[in-house]
């Protein structure tokens, strides 16, 4: 084998972004702010995910837009972020979701899809195959020539060709279509690709059962063997699951945004792929570009105040405190104000004033949150052995918890609920002018 050969055979076969769940479009609680939130994560993500990072190209597995009918805003900001990628030498394939799928019913009418018109203008690769029967007909669409009106992609990469198959929307059908897949793809005329890729809008049955639409584990093994890697999108959180031989095979990337409070905690974001010359994939999940950043405060129990003011009182000084915390306090740059969820749980012994809980959001995002949600959940049942926080026990309670969490960020401190006490104790005896020998004892101790 002669030096050329050698470093050809270490190259990696290719690299690249796996999108899904974009949502553009979005105007989540009905603010701007918002909409403008998921076009800066797109274009974010394909900042350092694929322009930095040089990749070979970009997947996106669907839901690309919130709605199929979006607004003339949403189409530009498709344009633009596929442009800069084009300008970059990255070319993008796309598949439809389920929030973006062409109308199902007469394919020959004359009703397109946005995606077709990014297509026409030679902005992305429109994976979307035709029906014949019970059959898939893959036609090919032709690296830079043919942008639509196929179902598969041969890229070259180097001297390597990489298959992309894509599905239209599925999907109550989605698991029983991989079949169909499966074999169509092995129809696809020789010289095989050196790596191939499926793309699919569908849920694996651990986050969407089957009975609701979701694919078994089992369904998708029919693709084992016949494609290399598995790109889906759909669910909102990151997940991989494996083949048979036990080796990394579908790959689900999450939402790019936060599309509800539920995705807040959960592990979303984009797909950075390579694939080395073995074949062997490496991946990560890149979360470290610009999205809205969300703030959700632990439960308030209701019985535990006497008024429904002090209990606004004491959610606005812990909310205060927490926003403090992130440093984020009257900012008035809207880009990094965060949104605020407020959970109340139980029943009050106070009735309830509508009135005031919208106060309280009001005073919240006064105080720099972009928007906050207050949820009262009168269902849960809270028992408190402890007695109800009256105002003097109201203060101490919230600088005790504001103690606490400054305290439970320092991690060479694991005690933080005994610190915050003492630190609270110290204050008291020095404004008391009090020595306080059990204190200084306490305090010697540590
Ligand atoms: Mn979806």
């Amino acid at each position: 084998m002669n030096n050329l050969s050698s470093i050809e055979s270490n190259q990696p076969i290719c690299s690249f972004l796996h999108l899904g769940d974009i949502h553009l479009g979005y105007r989540q609680y009905k603010l701007m702010e918002r909409e403008k939130d998921f076009y800066r994560s797109l274009r974010d993500i394909c900042r350092v995910g694929a322009i930095e990072k040089k990749v070979d190209f970009v997947l996106i597995a669907g839901d690309l837009f919130n709605v199929r009918a979006i607004s003339p805003q949403t189409y530009n900001e498709a344009v633009f972020v596929f442009s800069e990628l084009k300008k970059a030498g990255i070319p993008v394939i796309a598949i439809e979701g389920n929030h973006d799928f062409k109308e199902t019913g007469n394919f020959s009418s004359l009703r397109g899809s946005w995606f077709e018109a990014l297509a026409q203008n030679e902005l992305i690769y429109f994976l979307y195959p035709e029906y014949k029967d019970s059959e898939i007909a893959l036609k090919p669409l032709i690296f830079n020539q043919k942008f639509l009106g196929g179902g598969y992609l041969d890229l070259p990469i180097g001297s390597k060709t990489i298959r992309i198959i894509g599905s239209k929307w599925q999907g109550f059908n989605a698991g029983k279509s991989l079949e169909m897949f499966a074999e169509s793809i092995k129809q696809i005329p020789s010289p095989p690709a050196d790596f191939s890729v499926f793309m699919f809008h569908a849920g694996g049955e651990d986050y969407l059962p089957v009975s609701r639409g979701g694919v078994s584990n089992a369904d998708f093994q029919c693709l084992n063997g016949v494609v290399d890697y598995v790109a889906l999108g759909h669910i909102h959180e990151h997940y991989v699951i494996k083949n048979e031989a036990g080796q990394d095979f579908i790959f689900n990337p999450g939402s790019t945004e936060a599309n509800s409070m539920a995705e807040i905690d959960i592990k979303r974001g984009g797909l950075l792929v390579s694939v080395n010359s073995e074949k062997k994939i490496n991946y990560e999940l890149l979360t470290n570009y610009k999205q809205r950043k969300f703030i959700k405060l632990p439960d308030f129990k209701a019985n535990k105040f006497p008024t429904q003011l002090h209990l606004n009182e004491f959610i606005l000084e812990r909310t205060k405190s927490e926003l403090l915390l992130a440093n984020e306090l009257l900012s008035n740059l809207e880009d990094n104000k965060p949104i605020v969820q407020i959970n109340i749980i139980g029943q009050a012994d106070f009735v309830r004033s509508n009135e005031e809980l919208n106060n309280l959001k009001q005073s919240i995002e006064e105080v720099g949150a972009l928007y906050c949600q207050v949820k009262w959940d009168l269902e849960t049942q809270v028992i408190v052995t402890d007695q109800k926080i009256n105002i003097q026990d109201c203060r101490y309670e919230i600088e005790r918890q504001i103690l606490e969490g400054i305290i439970g960020n320092d991690s060479s401190i694991d005690a933080s609920e005994e610190f915050a006490e003492l630190m609270i104790r110290t204050k008291d005896s020095i404004l008391k002018g009090v020595e306080d020998r059990e204190l200084l004892e306490a305090l010697e101790q540590h």
